[in-house]
């Protein structure tokens, strides 16, 4: 059997358990090969020279940990610069957000090299290499330059934006070539496939071959979604663990009087927060019975607060909250909880299982784990209901969810109410489906399928 290589920008120790969901998957895919996996220490140092990072090798059970550190230099503009202010904004349509700084990209191709050169030398020949997201586009191309000849896959974990959106990218011509020194690129959803091809089919004259295959640029490449899932049997017993069932017999007994909405993202403008609190403020002025008997949680988790587009929001979202808590909360009671801080991992199933109502609304998403962590949690007997953004990948696959348009806010309080008031036996029904799909096509299910994939390609 192959060694597994996974190279994504950050990795976690899979023996941790706050460790979460992909990085568990990955890790046991890892343990059974003895696998190694490569990547960003997390640390910047301030005086090193750019395209230069210490390696540093060590060994967690059969997994070997190869990361290296990065320059404040190449942080700045292959981190913050080319992945997180250009190609997340774009691959999420908001060219309005976009800072297409022409030195940001001579980082991202410095750090990409620089991972090529330092991980080169640590790779077997029978190795089978899965690198992971929008950071690390260009590394099989810098691979293959240097002699590499394993296999190699890409999964990216954004959405691919319409054709005519991507080519505003001064370098999607490059990006794009990149992704053919690929055996497979798989991607989130059908949605994202189609951007894909007929990106290359208009730009680069792509001949669409059988088996998904792809042939552009000269060479060719399988391309194929693979929708990410959530390792359902770890989550489960997350919410069977003491600390997620007193996290919801605590909320149940403080709002015992309410029910809670719950929303839990990272602070991102992708995920539609202002959005859902417009929606909310709706739901309060259109159907006044929820006034003193609904409460909307909001715990948005600090993320790349150096990113100016990510204070912009932050400010804006609390203008939001507090607005509505001044117009309409009373002496007893306050209409948003907004937390802007991480919760424990192990309290979340908690709280999504109190919650009746689940709001995942992003504006446009890869696919979102949150939407399928809220059902898992649900009691079957009594669950809540997944309202979803019709944006979000997870919305091609959870059909049974209330499916919205986070920009209607009218036509979002409308789910909201209808989720509010859904009679116990639909409920059932929605959930019992929901999960069947997210039980079948759980986080293990979603690497078999690529790894399997990955085995064939190219062959
Ligand atoms: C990218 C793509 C794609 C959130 N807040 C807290 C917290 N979380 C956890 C959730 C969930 C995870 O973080 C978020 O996953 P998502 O899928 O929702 O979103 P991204 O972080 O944007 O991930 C996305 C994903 O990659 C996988 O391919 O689905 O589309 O954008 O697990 O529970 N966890 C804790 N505290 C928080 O406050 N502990």
């Amino acid at each position: 059997m192959s060694r597994l290589v996974v190279i994504s920008n950050r990795l976690a120790d899979p023996r941790k358990p706050a460790a979460g969901g992909l990085a568990v998957a990955l890790g046991d895919a890892l343990s059974q090969t003895g696998g190694l996996w490569f990547g960003w220490s997390g640390n910047i140092t301030e005086d090193g020279t750019p395209g230069e990072g210490d390696l540093r090798v060590r060994q967690a059970g059969a997994v070997t940990l190869a990361t290296v550190d990065l320059s404040r230099e190449d942080h700045d503009s292959y981190y913050l610069g080319y992945s997180n202010s250009v190609l997340w904004p774009v691959f999420h349509y908001r060219l309005d957000l976009a800072d297409f700084n022409a030195s940001y990209i001579a980082g991202y191709r410095r750090v990409n090299q620089m991972y090529a050169r330092k991980l080169l030398p640590l790779l077997k020949n029978d190795d089978i290499i899965w690198v992971h997201d929008y950071h690390l586009i260009p590394l099989a191309a810098e691979l293959r330059a240097m002699g590499c000849k394993q296999r190699i896959g890409f999964f990216l974990h954004i959405p691919v934006p319409p054709p005519l959106i991507m080519a505003a990218i001064p370098q999607h011509e490059w990006l794009m070539r990149s992704l053919f020194a690929y055996d497979l690129v798989g991607l989130q959803s059908e949605c994202d496939v189609a951007h894909f091809t007929r990106y290359v089919r208009n730009e680069a004259s792509a001949e669409e071959l059988e088996d998904s295959r792809v042939r552009a640029f000269g060479a060719t490449v399988v391309v194929r979604a693979f929708p990410i899932g959530i390792d359902v049997d770890e989550f489960t017993r997350l919410a069977n663990a003491p600390e997620a069932v007193e996290t919801c017999e605590r909320m149940r007994e403080e709002y015992s009087r309410r029910r809670l909405l719950m929303g839990v993202d990272r602070l991102d403008y992708s995920k539609g927060l202002p959005h859902r609190v417009r929606a909310y403020r709706e739901l309060l002025d259109r159907y006044p019975e929820n006034r003193k008997s609904a409460t909307l949680i909001m715990i948005a988790s600090p993320s790349r607060d150096d990113v100016n587009a990510y204070s912009d929001l932050r400010q804006e979202l609390e203008g939001l909250c507090g607005a509505v808590n001044g117009d309409y909360g009373e002496l007893d009671w306050m209409p948003v909880r907004y937390i802007h801080r991480m919760v424990a991992r192990k309290r979340v199933p908690g709280l999504c299982r109190a919650a009746s109502v689940g709001l995942v609304t992003p504006l446009r998403d890869g696919m979102n784990l949150v939407a399928k962590e809220y059902v898992v949690a649900q009691d079957p007997e009594d669950p809540g209901v997944l309202v979803l953004s019709r944006f979000a990948g997870a919305a091609e696959q959870l059909k049974e969810a209330l499916l919205v348009n986070p920009y209607d806010t009218q036509g979002m309080a409308d789910s909201i109410q209808q989720a509010l008031q859904m009679p116990l036996a639909e409920r059932q029904e929605r959930h019992q489906k929901l999960m069947a799909g997210i039980r079948e096509h759980d986080v293990h299910w979603w690497r078999r399928e690529f790894l399997g994939a990955l085995e064939t390609a190219g062959a």
